[in-house]
C-alpha cells in the first residue's frame, strides 16, 4: 500500500509522492497539481539512499582520532556537556544549518541555537542574491502561478536548465510548446536548454545585465513606451538617464552577444503577445548577480509583461510564505537577538578571525565542508572546535566531526513544507521505519535542549505543525488526508500593478556595474553547474570514480594548447585540481563547466579552488565569477 508523503529535498518542485514501503517504489502523486503523477530521478531513486550500505545508522563519537559507534545516551550526554561548557560565552557556539532537509520541523535546530544566543551564518549559498534583487524591484517576492506560463505567447528563459533542475517546470514548458508557445533561452550554453528551446542565445557568463540593458536601449530608441506602465514606477527617469548615457555597441560587446541577436531578443519582447520571463539561479551566482536579475526584471516590466496573465517574471517565491513560525512556543534560553554572524561564503576566515573564538560547532542539513568556497580551509577551521554533525553519510563534513548523530531521512519522519516555485503546502508523512538507531532531527534537537543544564524546551512536533498552519488557515485534516493543500494566491502577481514598496510603485535599478577585467593569468571562468542526477553533494561513491570531467568548447583558447590525454589541471589563484577535459559544442569559449556536488575525499569538488567572493546583494556567493585556467603539468 502506498502512502502519500512528500519530498523534503532542497528543490523548488517540492513533490507530493506515493511511497510503497514494501515494493520500495516512489511515484509522483497524480492528484497534486504541480507533481502531476511523476517525479525526478533523484526522488525516484531515494530508496537507494535510504538503504545505502554506507549509511550511518548509529551515533558516532571520536575516540583516539577514530569515530566509533556509541549509544544515543553517550553521544547526547557528551554533546550536551560540551554545549553547556561553551554556553558561558554564547558567541563561541556556531550553528550551521543548510536546506538539506526542509520543513516546519526542520527549523528546530535554528530555534534551539537561537535561544542559546549562538553565532549563526549570514548570506546564502543558493538564491538570496536573486531574492533581494527581486524584492528591490517588486517590493515583495511574488510571481504568477507556474501554470500561467501556459497562457504566454512566448517564453524568454534566462538560463534555467529545467532539464536538470526542475522536471515539472520542464513539463509545463513542453505542454506550452505543444500549444504553439515559443521559447528563447539565453545562457552560456553547454547545458540542457536546447532540448526545450526554439532559439538559444549565447551570453558571456555573468553579463546578462548588459544584454537586458541593450534591449532596454532599443526600447528607448523605438520610443513607444507604455505610459501606464511607466506611471506605476518610482524612478524611470533615473534608469532612462542611465541607459541614455550608454552606447548600444558597448552593451553588446560587454555581454558578447552580436547586435543582431540583441535585436532579435528585442523583437521577442516587443512583438504583439504576452511574454513570460523565467530567471534561472545560475546567473545570480556572480559578482553582479543581483544586478543581472534586476535588469531582466526591468525588461519584463518595460515590455509591459508584469501584472498580466501569460507574462510575469519568474524568479522565486518564498517557500515559507504559507507557513507561520512556532519559535515563540519554545521555553528557556533568551530571545534571539544581536547574534554574531559569519558570512557563509568565507566561513574559514570568519572562524579563524573570530574573537571570542569558536569552541563548539553544530551542523545539520548542510554538507558545508564541501559546498562553500575555499572548502579545504573550512575543513581546517573545523579541527580545533568541538564539532557535532547530524547527517547519515560520511561526507566531507561528517568526517570532520567529533560526534555524528544519524537522522531519520525523508519518508522516515514527518514534516510539512512549502515550495519556492508553486503554491502548495505538502505533508511529508512517515512511510518507512528509520533504520538502526536513526531518529528524526526534531527529536534529536528536543532531546538536546532537555539535557542542557539550563534547558531549552521545544513544544511537541504536532504543536509546531498546528501553529504553522494557522497563518493561512490550512486545515490539518485536509493536509494529512490529501497530502497537500493548495493555498489560494492570485493567479497573476501584481495584477493591479500595485507593488510591495510603501509607495506601491515598481523600482528600477539605477546603476550598471562593469564586469571586472579578465586576468591574463586566469583568462577562463569556472561554472559549477547543477547536476541532473543528484541533489547537490548527495552522490554515491561509485559515481565519483576517477578524475572529474570538465567541459570546454573547441573554441576555448585553452583547447589548441592542451594535451587532453596528459595530466590536466584546473588552476585558480587558490590552487589546482586534476581534471579530465572533454569538449562540448555550444559552450561559451571562455567557460569551463563542471557538474557540482563531487566530494573532496574523491578529489571531485571544485570548491577547493573557488575563492570566497560575495555577490552584490543578499550576501550570496559569486561561485561563477571564479577566474581559472587549464594546463598540463
Ligand atoms: N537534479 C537536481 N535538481 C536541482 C538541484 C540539484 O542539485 N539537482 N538543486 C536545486 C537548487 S537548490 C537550485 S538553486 C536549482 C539550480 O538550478 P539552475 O538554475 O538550473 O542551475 P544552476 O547550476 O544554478 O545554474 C546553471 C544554469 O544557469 C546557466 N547560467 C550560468 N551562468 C549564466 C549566465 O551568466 N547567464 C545566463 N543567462 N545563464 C547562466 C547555465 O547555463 C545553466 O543552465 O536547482 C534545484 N534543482
Ligand atoms: N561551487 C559551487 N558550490 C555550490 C553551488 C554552486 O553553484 N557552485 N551551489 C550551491 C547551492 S545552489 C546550494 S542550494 C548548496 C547546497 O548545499 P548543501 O545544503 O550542503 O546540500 P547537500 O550537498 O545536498 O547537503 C545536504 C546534506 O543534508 C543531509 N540530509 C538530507 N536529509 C537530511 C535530514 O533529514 N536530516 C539531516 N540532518 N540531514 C539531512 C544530506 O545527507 C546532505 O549531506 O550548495 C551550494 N554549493
Ligand atoms: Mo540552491
Amino acid at each position: 500500500m502506498a502512502i502519500v508523503t512528500a519530498c523534503t529535498m532542497d528543490c523548488g518542485d517540492a513533490c507530493s509522492l506515493l511511497v510503497d514501503a514494501e515494493k520500495k517504489t516512489v511515484r509522483g502523486n497524480p492528484a497534486h497539481p504541480f507533481t502531476k503523477g511523476f517525479c525526478c530521478k533523484k526522488g525516484g531513486r531515494y530508496f537507494e539512499r535510504l538503504e545505502a550500505e554506507d549509511r550511518i545508522v548509529a551515533p558516532l563519537i571520536r575516540k583516539d582520532g577514530v569515530l566509533r559507534e556509541a549509544s544515543w545516551d553517550e553521544a547526547m550526554t557528551l554533546a550536551a556537556a560540551r554545549l553547556d561548557a561553551a554556553r558561558k560565552t554564547p558567541e563561541s557556539i556556531l550553528h550551521v544549518h543548510g536546506h538539506g532537509y526542509r520543513g516546519v520541523l526542520a527549523q528546530a535546530s535554528g530555534v534551539l541555537f537561537g535561544r542559546l544566543g549562538a553565532s549563526t551564518t549570514r548570506g546564502a549559498v543558493c538564491d538570496e542574491t536573486g531574492i533581494v534583487a527581486s524584492e528591490r524591484d517588486f517590493g515583495v517576492l511574488h510571481h504568477n502561478d507556474p501554470e500561467d506560463i501556459l497562457n504566454a505567447d512566448r517564453i524568454v528563459n534566462w538560463g534555467r536548465d529545467m532539464t536538470r533542475c526542475s522536471v515539472h517546470q520542464l513539463a509545463l514548458v513542453h505542454k506550452a510548446r505543444k500549444q504553439g508557445v515559443e521559447v528563447l533561452t539565453i545562457s552560456p550554453g553547454g547545458d540542457g536548454t536546447p532540448e526545450f528551446s526554439d532559439v538559444n542565445v549565447a551570453v558571456r557568463p555573468g553579463t546578462d545585465r548588459f544584454l537586458a540593458a541593450a534591449v532596454l536601449k532599443l526600447y528607448l530608441e523605438a520610443g513607444d513606451l507604455n505610459p501606464w506602465v511607466l506611471n506605476r514606477t518610482a524612478n524611470w527617469p533615473a534608469l532612462r538617464g542611465l541607459i541614455d548615457g550608454l552606447r548600444f555597441a558597448d552593451l553588446c560587446a560587454a555581454c558578447e552577444v552580436p547586435p543582431a541577436d540583441v535585436e532579435m531578443l528585442f523583437d521577442w519582447y516587443a512583438d504583439t503577445g504576452r511574454v513570460a520571463t523565467v530567471i534561472g539561479w545560475g546567473l545570480q551566482r556572480y559578482l553582479y548577480g543581483g544586478e543581472n536579475v534586476r535588469f531582466i526584471n526591468a525588461l519584463a516590466m518595460i515590455s509591459g509583461n508584469v501584472g498580466i496573465s501569460g507574462g510575469g517574471a519568474y524568479f522565486n517565491i518564498s517557500s515559507g510564505r504559507n507557513l507561520g513560525p512556532w519559535d515563540h512556543l519554545a521555553k528557556g534560553g533568551r530571545k534571539p537577538r544581536n547574534r554574531r554572524e559569519f558570512w557563509i561564503g568565507d566561513l574559514a576566515s570568519e572562524i579563524r578571525r573570530a574573537d571570542p573564538p569558536v569552541e563548539f560547532i553544530w551542523v545539520d542539513g548542510h554538507n558545508v565542508v564541501n559546498q562553500v568556497p575555499d572548502c579545504l580551509a573550512v575543513a581546517e577551521s573545523f579541527v580545533r572546535p568541538f564539532v557535532v554533525v547530524v547527517d547519515g553519510v560520511m561526507n566531507d563534513t561528517a568526517m570532520r566531526a567529533d560526534v555524528v548523530l544519524p537522522p531519520a531521512f525523508m519518508f522516515e519522519r514527518e514534516d510539512v513544507l512549502g515550495s519556492f516555485v508553486h503554491n502548495c503546502v505538502n505533508h511529508c508523512a512517515p512511510a518507512v521505519a528509520p533504520p538502526g538507531l536513526c531518529r528524526p532531527d526534531f527529536d534529536i534537537v528536543s532531546d538536546l535542549g532537555q539535557r542542557l543544564a539550563a534547558p531549552v524546551l521545544l513544544p511537541a512536533a504536532e504543536t509546531c505543525i498546528r501553529e504553522s498552519l494557522k497563518k493561512m488557515n490550512i486545515s490539518r485534516d485536509e493536509l494529512l488526508d490529501k497530502g497537500f493543500v493548495k493555498v489560494g494566491y492570485p493567479y497573476v502577481a501584481f495584477e493591479n500593478m500595485r507593488f510591495g514598496h510603501p509607495d506601491g510603485l515598481y523600482c528600477f535599478p539605477e546603476e550598471l556595474h562593469p564586469e571586472p577585467q579578465r586576468d591574463p593569468d586566469f583568462p577562463l571562468q569556472l561554472l559549477t553547474l547543477v547536476n541532473g542526477d543528484y541533489l547537490h553533494s548527495q552522490i554515491p561513491a561509485v559515481d565519483q570514480r576517477g578524475v572529474p570531467v570538465v567541459h570546454i568548447s573547441k573554441g576555448n583558447p585553452a583547447w589548441p594548447v592542451l594535451d587532453p590525454a596528459g595530466d590536466v589541471y584546473l588552476v585558480t589563484p587558490l590552487g589546482a585540481m586534476e581534471v579530465r577535459v572533454e569538449t562540448i559544442d555550444d559552450l561559451h569559449p571562455r567557460a569551463v563547466a563542471i557538474r557540482r556536488g563531487g566530494w573532496m575525499k574523491y578529489g571531485h569538488v571544485a570548491n577547493v579552488v573557488i575563492e570566497p567572493r560575495q555577490t552584490d546583494m543578499g550576501g550570496g556567493v559569486a561561485y561563477y565569477s571564479q577566474p581559472c585556467r587549464l594546463e598540463n603539468r
